[in-house]
């Protein structure tokens, strides 16, 4: 018996003289900082009623190393036990105009061979334009885009597989329901987003007042850490997840040059041991690349 082997298939090199730089046409920044629109926002649902049943097998998450918003995906996938259950591959870490790719570094679609992410937009709709982000979740039913919008996608995985899951881990409790949404709200907006507002702001006085937002925000959740090992208490949550990602990256990326905050993550009493203690866990761990060794030390609080 014979046989054969699907070739992997990749995009070319990343060539910016060729193809530019993505985004212009792409990536629409709005000056008030009001997420573009992320237009594929279909929802799983255990009992299908959405059209997207919660199934083993179906569906496929596209992610990238360094997107902290697919990074969320990959990390509630796994929390949830949900490793045969969504299949998930990696493009590429840089991107042309082209947008996201697959090649060599982080391996092929394992699904469809696409070579661009954007050949999967446009398989969901022909001659799309729009942004080419990850994550995304692929439905190999349909053969297109469930969702491209990020806080969706991690709440679906983490309520709607619960047959297949870790029923153990309950990352949305209902009676936290309205709290982690507070939390998520102001940390989407003064963290995860503030960093990236500190960076790009256009003047100095602008600077200024990104930083200090960014940096009240943080002891504003180190005193809240003083009393609860964990955001909302003593188990992890969603919120946990949506902070944790960009505290992963705060001194090596965002506070490099303490261009947000003269102090660093280990300074922050509290901060620091709780980033540790989750980095500890294989969810976090495995999904993450580059922490330097300070990360591995045990964090030192009662297990
Ligand atoms: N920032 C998005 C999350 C997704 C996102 O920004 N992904 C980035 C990589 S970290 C991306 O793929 N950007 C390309 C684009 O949006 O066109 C949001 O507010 O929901």
């Amino acid at each position: 018996m014979t046989t054969t082997l699907r070739q992997p298939v990749y995009a070319g090199p990343v060539d910016h003289v060729a193809y530019g730089h993505y985004g212009p046409g792409r990536l629409h920044l709005s000056p008030d900082w009001n997420r573009p629109l992320y237009p594929f926002q279909g929802r799983v649902t255990a009992d299908g009623s959405s059209g997207f049943r919660a199934e083993p097998g179906r569906y496929h998450l596209y992610v990238a190393w360094v997107c902290p918003y697919a990074h969320r995906a990959a990390i509630v996938r796994k929390l949830k036990g949900l490793e045969d259950v969504v299949s998930l591959s990696y493009v590429d870490d840089e991107r042309d105009g082209r947008g996201w790719a697959f090649r060599e570094r982080r391996g092929p679609d394992p699904v469809n061979g696409f070579t661009l992410l954007e050949q999967a937009y446009d398989a969901t709709e022909k001659g799309y334009g729009g942004h080419i982000s990850v994550p995304v979740l692929w439905d190999r039913h349909t053969g297109g885009i469930v969702s491209n919008n990020f806080p969706d996608i991690t709440l679906d995985l983490a309520t709607q597989f619960e047959r297949w899951a870790d029923t153990s881990v309950d990352l949305y409790p209902d009676a936290l329901r309205p709290e982690i949404n507070t939390l998520n709200g102001w940390i989407y907006h003064d963290v995860n987003t503030g960093v990236t507002r500190v960076a790009r702001a256009a003047t100095e006085d602008e600077r200024e007042t990104e930083r200090h937002r960014v940096v009240a925000a943080l002891e504003r959740l180190d005193e809240r850490l003083a009393e609860h090992r964990f955001l909302t208490g003593a188990t992890i949550t969603e919120a946990d997840v949506r902070l944790w990602v960009t505290l992963a990256r705060f001194d090596a990326e965002h506070n490099r040059g303490h261009l947000v905050s003269e102090r660093e993550l280990r300074d922050f009493e509290h901060l620091w041991p709780y980033a540790r203690d989750l980095y500890q866990r294989p969810a976090f761990r495995e999904t993450t690349e580059g922490l330097p060794a300070a990360w591995d030390q045990p964090h030192g609080r009662g297990a």
